[in-house]
């Protein structure tokens, strides 16, 4: 008989845009994927990498069984075996050396997958090690701690209010290619037409003319690590043409003559030549923000992945609450996820308590940032003897060889672990380094909830969706394969069934803390009752229900009728709209005065560095990063559809500097930095600016001893050799944008 084909709806993992899929399948084969035309953000549309989720399921090369390394030979074991060998593995190190000789590295796949986000953090917080390294800390940590100094919570991060402002400014971003970032909005481009059509206009300011900026009102190129020179040159202005306008919110914020006396020395004729803006052109989008009715300045990671990515994401914070548009309609806005964020009974943030120098790294006494160290110091921590030094390292969805600064070093440091232990799905440049590897299961035999990237959604939306395929009989969820690590080293004495045990102290713990909260829905309530009307379900489905029914529009079991629950959700498999952004503040202010604070001591000193820096003069070339649409970071280069066609990690220039140096299209030339020089083919290209080059990352697939045969004949150049981890914001994140670099042609 004929297998009937299903379809089933699925929010995609792949990037931060949640789009909405149609997934159809016959039996256990996806036979077609379509945008979902009743997702409520998305509406149906979809960019290659969804699509391609049918490939990354059938990749033959991604990994289905655990696999045990010995010497390099890799060898299939049982699952037993393998939770054996590793936990062994990783006692013996740390019997040996101590808790924080066991390493992290947690990579962006984690903030997409529900056993990240739940069940990974119980892992690593069991382990009790102070060497945790994320990719956080080569993305977006800038935000964060600029939200908790100015708003009190790391998370307390507005989003542009795309769909209703006037006037959007984009500064280092390039949306259209990223499908947006700390900002869910997918399908930009039509949101962006829909400001154009209603007379709203976009201005982008980034290096190069991206896709982005071909469809903006006005572009200007910056010079890459002066944004925050721009962007004092605007404050600058308007407070000298007295166009400040926070009437709405003037109860509520502090600070704003510290802030005017930060930027008094940088009017636009003194930031420009630095910048490379007109001061007359700073001056007019300085008039046009304070002028629009509703304007939104959004950046990203040309914006937070720079030298000065704090000062630089604050100014952004600062010019939004200055001309008024903090909180408002078409302004900038905080979300209310469905899985609860800041609310009026959340704590403040007690005085000069903030996630951020609480500890330091042993090496270089680099501050500690959500409690998590710089990427930048992974290496240090591997390679200094003495107390402390990371032996055994353990990786979840991270590909930190290729993504992390100065990698040629990280590789080298990842080769001398005594032990290492990764969940992936891919034998690719860092888990080759791995004893053991465990592998996930691919996204469409998993359950998915976007819990991270909701909290930054240009619309508040709940969308659950339950896995496509079953997993294999033998086959562990990842959440499951987190607990059943955590199992293994734990020392407590764990019941018959650990993972089961462990995952219902876990829900338990959380019942408990939830009803004996004040301000909670819930409060006082039984947990036994609680817990027993969600034991029909286990793992993230039963955390997440938990989530969701104590949330702003959950049932909060009984006392809110007709609110939100996970069955709910799983009724409605397109995800619930629950409508715009609305003002939150005051409730959502968590500093200590309960205010803004615009002018935090920590930032504003910065500034002098700032200062020192354009002291020191320019480098002749300074290299910046790039992404393309059918390219995620360094691991959706196996799927042959998404890598066909035209070699896309070239070298771009512009025709002036190939000029200069006697380039031609297509020739190799030699790029030099501080930590390590490589070869690109040049690709002459007038849309980037003179004097900066760009190359994209996640690429150099070349390595021995991975097994991505698509991406190995696409192996590209990593250009993380050349990025510099001595080179660090003041939150301590990487610095990925503005390398000073020398190019040197290739003699024959
Ligand atoms: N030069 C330069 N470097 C950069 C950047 C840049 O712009 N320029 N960008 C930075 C940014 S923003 C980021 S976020 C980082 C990313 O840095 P990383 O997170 O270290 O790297 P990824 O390439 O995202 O690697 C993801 C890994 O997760 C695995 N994986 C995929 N799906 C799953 C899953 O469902 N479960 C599990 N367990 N594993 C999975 C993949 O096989 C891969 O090994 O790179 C950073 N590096
Ligand atoms: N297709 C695709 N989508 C992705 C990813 C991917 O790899 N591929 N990665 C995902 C991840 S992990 C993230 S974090 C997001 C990132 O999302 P975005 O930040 O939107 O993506 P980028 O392409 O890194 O955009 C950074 C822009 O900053 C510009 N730029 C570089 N230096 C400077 C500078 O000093 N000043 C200014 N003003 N601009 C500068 C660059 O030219 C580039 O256009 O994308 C996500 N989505
Ligand atoms: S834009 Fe992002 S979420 Fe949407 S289909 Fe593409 S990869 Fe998936
Ligand atoms: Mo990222």
């Amino acid at each position: 008989m004929e297998k009937e084909k299903v379809v089933s709806y699925k929010t995609c993992p792949l990037c931060e845009a949640t789009c909405g899929l149609e997934i159809h399948t016959v039996g256990k084969n996806v036979v077609d994927i379509r945008g979902d035309k009743l997702d409520p953000l998305s509406k149906g549309y979809l960019c290659p990498k969804g699509y391609s989720l049918k490939e990354l399921h059938d990749d033959p090369d991604r990994i289905r069984k655990p696999m045990i390394r010995e010497g390099t030979v890799w060898r299939e074991v049982s699952w037993t075996e393998a939770f054996r060998e590793a936990a062994k593995g990783l006692r013996s190190v740390r019997e040996k050396y101590g808790s924080s000789s066991l390493g992290v590295y947690i990579g962006n796949p984690s903030a997409h997958t529900l056993a990240g986000q739940l069940y990974f953090s119980q892992l690593v917080r069991s382990l009790g090690t102070k060497n945790v390294f994320s990719a956080s800390t080569m993305d977006q940590v800038p935000k964060h701690l600029a939200a908790e100094l100015m708003f009190g919570d790391v998370i307390n991060i507005p989003v542009p209010d795309i769909d209703r402002t006037d006037y959007l400014m984009i500064i280092g971003a390039n949306p259209l290619v990223s499908n947006g970032s700390m900002m869910t909005a997918p399908n930009m481009r039509k949101r962006i037409k829909d400001l154009q059509n209603r007379g709203g206009k976009l201005v982008v300011i980034d290096p190069v003319k991206t896709i982005t900026a071909q469809q903006a009102d006005v572009h200007h190129m910056i010079r890459p690590g002066t944004d925050a020179l721009f962007l004092l040159g605007i404050v600058h202005t308007l407070f000298k043409e007295e166009l400040i306008s926070i009437e709405r919110l003037a109860h509520y914020v502090n600070g704003v003559e510290e802030v005017r006396k930060a930027a008094s020395d940088f009017s636009p004729e003194e930031v420009s030549s630095l910048c490379e803006i007109e001061a007359d052109d700073i001056r007019k989008v300085a008039r046009d923000l304070a002028s629009s009715p509703k304007a939104a300045v959004y950046g990203r990671m040309g914006t937070c992945t720079q030298s000065f990515g704090t000062v630089t994401t604050w100014l952004i914070n600062v010019i939004n609450t200055l001309t008024g548009n903090l909180d408002r309609e078409g302004g900038v806005m905080f979300t209310n996820p469905a899985t609860g964020g800041v609310t009026a009974s959340s704590k403040r943030r007690k005085e000069g308590s903030i996630h951020f120098g609480r500890f330091h790294s042993r090496t270089r006494s680099v501050p500690e940032v959500l409690g998590e160290l710089p990427v930048n110091t992974m290496a240090d921590e591997i390679e200094n003897p003495g107390d402390g030094q990371v032996k055994a390292l353990l990786t979840f969805a991270g590909n930190p060889a290729l993504s992390a600064p100065n990698s040629k070093r990280l590789q080298k440091a990842l080769g001398q672990l005594d032990f290492m232990v990764s969940i992936d799905i891919y034998l690719n440049e860092t888990t080759r380094n791995a004893n053991v590897i465990f592998p996930a299961p691919s996204p469409l035999e998993k359950a998915h909830y976007d819990l991270a990237l909701y909290k930054f959604s240009v619309r508040n939306i709940s969308n659950y969706s339950k896995s496509v395929f079953s997993l294999p009989s033998d086959m562990p969820d990842e959440w499951e394969i987190i607990l059943h690590l955590m199992a293994e080293l734990s020392d407590e004495d764990l019941e018959k069934d650990p993972v089961e045990a462990l995952d219902t102290n876990l829900i338990t713990a959380m019942v408990k803390k939830e009803v004996s909260r004040t301000g909670s829905p819930i409060f006082e309530y039984e947990a036994v009752k609680i817990l027993e009307e969600l034991s029909g379900r286990k793992g993230p489905s039963r955390l997440l229900d938990f989530l969701i029914r104590v949330g702003p529009y959950g049932d909060h079991f009984g006392r809110n009728p007709g609110g939100l629950t996970l069955a709910y959700l799983e009724e409605h498999p397109h995800g619930v709209d629950l409508g715009p952004l609305k003002p939150r503040i005051p409730e959502v202010l968590l500093t200590p005065s309960g205010k803004v604070e615009l002018a935090p001591e920590l930032i504003v000193r910065d500034i002098e560095r700032l200062r020192q820096k354009c002291a020191d003069g320019k480098s002749k070339f300074m290299l910046i990063g790039r992404r393309d649409l059918r390219s995620n970071n360094s691991w959706m280069h196996n799927l042959e559809g998404l890598v066909k066609g035209k070699e896309r990690c070239t070298l771009w220039l512009h025709t002036k500097d190939a000029q200069q140096l006697g380039l031609s299209n297509g020739e190799r030339v030699k790029v030099i930095s501080r930590t390590g020089e490589l070869q690109a083919a040049a690709e002459i290209n007038d849309n980037i600016m003179p004097g900066v080059i760009s190359l994209p990352h996640g690429w150099g697939h070349q390595l021995s001893g991975t097994r991505i045969e698509t991406a190995s004949k696409h192996a590209g150049v990593n250009m993380n050799i050349l990025t510099d981890d001595l080179e660090t914001d003041l939150s301590g994140n990487a610095v990925l944008n503005g390398i000073p670099v020398v190019l040197e042609p290739i003699l024959n």
